[in-house]
């Protein structure tokens, strides 16, 4: 069975919420998001940068989000909540994946950073000002793909969605995004009606 190291509020999320939707069982061992609890050896050896997630299938331990999520869907997807390989669809697909972690959280990660994450001395209000701004470029970008279309992809909900709902769900708890973006709006709506969102974000 999988193990998802977990922490509230963080992108373990992504990973819960996708085998929600498939149906795979798993086991969710919540950690503390301290930062002693992450720079401990113990916890260095799942997760080497200290950060969360981490995940365990039988010998093979992750870290990485968006690699567990696709390597879920290589072993257990069964072909669902993707485009099959190599197909235009999954070009779209993969570029909202990369997109979500690697473009959109970056910024909002930094405005984490320097508003939450780190110690209040070693925070620069100016770098999460900045972020803020990059933040919202990039999901007016996400907002005009969306006018459309219900899901990122014209075919409907894919595990790209789960990667961008993650990322919205912070922006959101740090109040980078507002009502101005209609289509993100009732984009994030609609990703908050799944239940396996629900039990996620939860968790
Ligand atoms: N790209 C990584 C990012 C992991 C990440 O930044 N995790 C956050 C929580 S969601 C974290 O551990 N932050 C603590 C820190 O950066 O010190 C992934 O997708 O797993």
């Amino acid at each position: 069975m999988l193990t998802i190291y977990h922490a509230p509020g963080t992108r373990s999320m992504r990973v819960i919420w996708l085998c929600h939707e498939l149906g795979l069982p798993i086991e969710i061992e919540t950690i503390p998001f301290t930062a002693d609890f992450r720079a401990s050896p113990e916890w260095r050896q799942k997760s080497p940068t200290g950060k969360v997630p981490a995940m365990q299938d039988g010998a093979l331990v992750m870290f990485e989000s968006g690699a567990m999520v696709d390597y879920i869907l290589d072993r257990y997807g069964e072909g669902r909540l993707r485009p099959q390989p190599g197909s235009h669809a999954d070009a779209i697909y993969r570029q909202w994946c990369w997109f979500a972690e690697a473009t959109l959280a970056r910024p909002i990660g930094d405005v984490a950073q320097h508003t939450r994450v780190r110690a209040p001395e070693d925070r620069i209000p100016a770098v999460a000002d900045d972020a803020r701004q990059r933040a919202l470029a990039f999901l007016q970008v996400v907002d005009q793909s969306l006018a459309q279309t219900d899901y990122l992809l014209p075919e409907g909900f894919t595990a790209a969605d789960i990667m961008m709902g993650y990322s919205l769900m912070l922006g959101e708890r740090l109040g980078v995004w507002d009502a101005h973006l209609t289509h993100l709006v009732a984009y994030y709506e609609r990703l908050k009606t799944r239940p396996g969102f629900q039990v996620a974000a939860t968790a």
